[in-house]
């Protein structure tokens, strides 16, 4: 068997459904073997585009997502992208090519070296052995991280060769840290990060509420862990952080001991003033989950060595709005409560995250760790073949500035060749954030030329007929949203 064949074999193998791709000399071999099989193989217009994609697939499927771009332009064009998945801890699978080893360092047509992609992990592709390509999926997984495949053209025709010398290490658990007792301590609180999520498959995430609600212990949550428990229950204090609740932060201040659980302690979490004394609070559990009893484990751990506390008194809090807040408020308010936002970077990220509510696991996607401006729209289209792989029954709704949505706007060439039900945003206020001003193209006409449907909106009250026709109908719709600049608020940790 030749050995692009192998890997296009493993992946379905592996339960892969769609792989994000953008073809060239150097890896037409793998590209026409995934043509040629069941997996979903999406042509992007810009490499960009697939990697993000393939984050918002891997986001929301909490699995693997893959894509398969050429050597040189294709590769480098992907870089933003990894390190966006590598600073929120998404699985990419990122396959490149590479010309025939034999021309490799001698100044050949786009050879240039890959190592730049291997921020977690590469693998540079020497023999056409199957082990490789299994250990780069397994670590891809296992570790969150994207992991890159470097694969040289002449070793995907090469017939594959067995090393029996290669054992994977299927013992994926570890030992749950014993918590040492903790009964006196009297202001618990645990931190939940998107760690929490593991291994586990989507279904298994919509699990974890019902298992973290037997703990009578006031829970706070990472940007990316937000829903993990619906933001409405007693004990959960909602996002902490620089942008996080003033309940959420009055007990981060305030605890004396903090389990924190699945977090990277970003300083989007813990912000540089109050970095030093509550980090020498937080017992930070680094476990691997891989299943539903791994965290039941963990909360009967909890359980035992900490006293229960009465719910909490949670602070309200009231956003002064403006033009801009107040019509994302009116969109968040018209749009399915399960919905997934997917944001770009920029105000309207901010004003989401402030105004929505959470209730599911994955209600906001974002950059949290990059802020990638251009990320919004294809990750939501990723998203979106992911919950239609997965049957995941919600809509998905991207939420975009009018810099960032300009940066990827290619793809909505994609999204109108798939027919994807996208509902589009664009908060047209002709600023990037507070730095300048923008002169913005007629985004209708664009939409118009990739033949998708679209409206101009001025007046709030023209928000909510919009999401109720883009409900009914079965297909993407941009709706460009012109809204007036508006200061963001000061964050309440920094
Ligand atoms: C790729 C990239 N370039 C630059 C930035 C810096 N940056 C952060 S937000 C922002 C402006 C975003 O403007 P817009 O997309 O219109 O969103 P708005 O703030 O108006 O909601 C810029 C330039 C970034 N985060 N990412
Ligand atoms: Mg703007």
């Amino acid at each position: 068997m030749k050995f692009s064949d192998y890997i296009v074999d493993f992946l379905l193998d592996r339960g892969i459904k769609t792989v994000f791709s953008y073809p060239g000399e150097q890896i037409i071999d793998i590209y026409k073997g995934l043509e040629d099989s069941s997996i979903r193989n999406i042509l992007v217009r810009h490499e960009q585009g697939a990697v993000h994609m393939a984050d918002g697939y891997a986001r929301i499927t909490n699995y693997v997502g893959v894509c398969l771009v050429t050597a040189g332009p294709g590769a480098t064009n992907l870089t933003t992208g990894i390190f966006t998945a590598y600073k929120d801890s998404s699985s990419i699978l990122a396959i490149t090519g590479r010309c025939k080893r034999k021309y490799i360092n001698k100044n050949y047509f786009q050879e240039i070296t890959i190592d730049f992609l291997n921020i977690y992990r590469g693998y540079f592709v020497d023999k056409p052995d199957p082990n490789i390509i299994v250990r780069a999926f397994n670590e891809c997984l296992n570790s969150k991280k994207p992991v890159s495949l470097n694969i040289p053209k002449d070793i995907g025709s090469m017939e594959i060769i067995v090393d029996n010398n290669y054992n994977e290490n299927n013992n994926l658990k570890e030992k749950i840290k014993i918590i040492e007792d903790n009964r006196d301590v009297k202001k618990p609180l645990i931190l939940i990060g998107q760690g929490i999520y593991g291994t586990l498959k989507y279904r298994d995430l919509m699990k974890i509420n019902k298992i973290l609600k037997k703990l009578n212990i006031p829970l706070v949550t990472t940007f990316p862990a937000r829903g993990v428990v619906e933001e409405t229950h007693n004990y959960n204090l909602g996002l902490v952080g620089r942008r996080g609740t003033p309940t959420a932060n009055r007990y981060l201040l305030e605890s004396n001991k903090i389990i924190s659980i699945g977090t990277s302690l970003s300083y989007n979490t813990i912000p540089e003033g109050i970095r030093e004394n509550t980090l020498k609070k937080i017992t930070p559990l680094n476990v691997r989950i891989n299943s539903l009893d791994d965290i039941k484990c963990i909360v009967e751990e909890i359980e035992k060595t900490f006293p229960e506390v009465e719910s909490p008194e949670k602070d309200t809090f009231i956003l002064d709005l403006g033009d801009y807040s107040s019509k994302v408020l009116e969109i968040l308010k018209n749009i399915p409560e399960d919905s997934i936002v997917v944001t770009d970077a920029g105000n309207h990220t901010v004003f989401v995250s402030l105004l929505r509510m959470c209730k599911l696991p994955r209600s906001i996607i974002s950059s949290h760790g990059m802020g990638t401006m251009g990320f919004g729209l294809p990750a939501s289209i990723g998203v979106k073949l992911g919950c239609i792989d997965y049957n995941i029954q919600r809509e998905v709704i991207s939420i975009s500035g009018d810099g960032g949505f300009q940066m990827n706007l290619q793809e909505l060439s994609t999204l109108e060749e798939n027919n994807l039900k996208i509902l589009l945003i664009v908060m047209k206020n002709n600023k990037l954030n507070s730095f300048c001003r923008l002169k913005n193209p007629d985004f209708n006409k664009i939409a118009d030329g990739y033949g998708i449907d679209n409206i101009y909106i001025e007046d709030i009250d023209d928000i909510k007929p919009n999401i109720r026709y883009y409900l009914r109908k079965n297909k993407p719709y941009l709706m460009v949203v012109e809204c007036e600049d508006e200061k963001l608020p000061e964050p309440f940790l920094q």
